[in-house]
């Protein structure tokens, strides 16, 4: 097992788009692992793999209180979406801010599971909204985007800043 880095806004690498994956074999089992790993030691309540520079369509969840609920999505596709949320979203790759994005209420996902296994579930609330973000992640998104232009810019600023003092 392994702590994976994660990548930071505006790094370019964060607007790649993902391959889906073709064949789940150990070296993918194994990306899922680090990735759970990673997420639950952030904390975190998702993680896409674009985050951590692999852009294969993978992605892990916990939206659980009790963080025993890990949801493996690979190959995801949003098959249907209901209503309209807003939720002050964070991202691990934009460590300090919190901002308010508009998202769908509900949605279904296909998606295998780290088995092979096909399923499709319906999300509301925090689990809806972190399936959104994470899908967003592997199509090169980051919630950021969805900002006005003024507000991409202070929060560049400010991550410009956090790195200098961290350096
Ligand atoms: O940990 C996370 N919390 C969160 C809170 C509100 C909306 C979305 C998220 S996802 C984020 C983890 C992350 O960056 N996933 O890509
Ligand atoms: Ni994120």
């Amino acid at each position: 097992m392994a702590l994976l880095n994660i990548l930071r806004y505006p790094d370019p690498r964060l607007y790649k788009r993902a391959a889906r994956v073709a064949e789940i074999d150990e070296p993918v089992r194994a990306l899922v692992r680090d990735m759970a790993e990673t997420m639950y030691a952030a904390p975190g309540v998702g993680l896409a793999a674009t985050q951590v520079d692999v852009h294969k369509r993978v992605v892990v969840i916990d939206a659980s209180e009790t963080r025993d609920q890990l949801l493996v999505l690979i190959n995801p596709e949003i098959v249907a979406r209901e209503g309209i949320q807003y939720c002050e979203e964070g991202c691990l790759s934009v460590p300090g801010i919190y901002e308010a994005v508009e998202r769908a209420e509900r949605v279904t996902v296909h998606a295998l599971g780290v088995t092979g296994r096909p399923f499709t579930l319906t999300a509301e609330k925090l689990l809806a909204i972190c399936i959104q973000h994470e899908m967003d992640h592997l199509e090169g998104k980051v919630f950021v985007d969805y900002l006005s232009r003024l507000k991409q810019q202070r929060i560049k600023a400010k991550l410009q800043k956090q790195l200098r003092k961290t350096a």
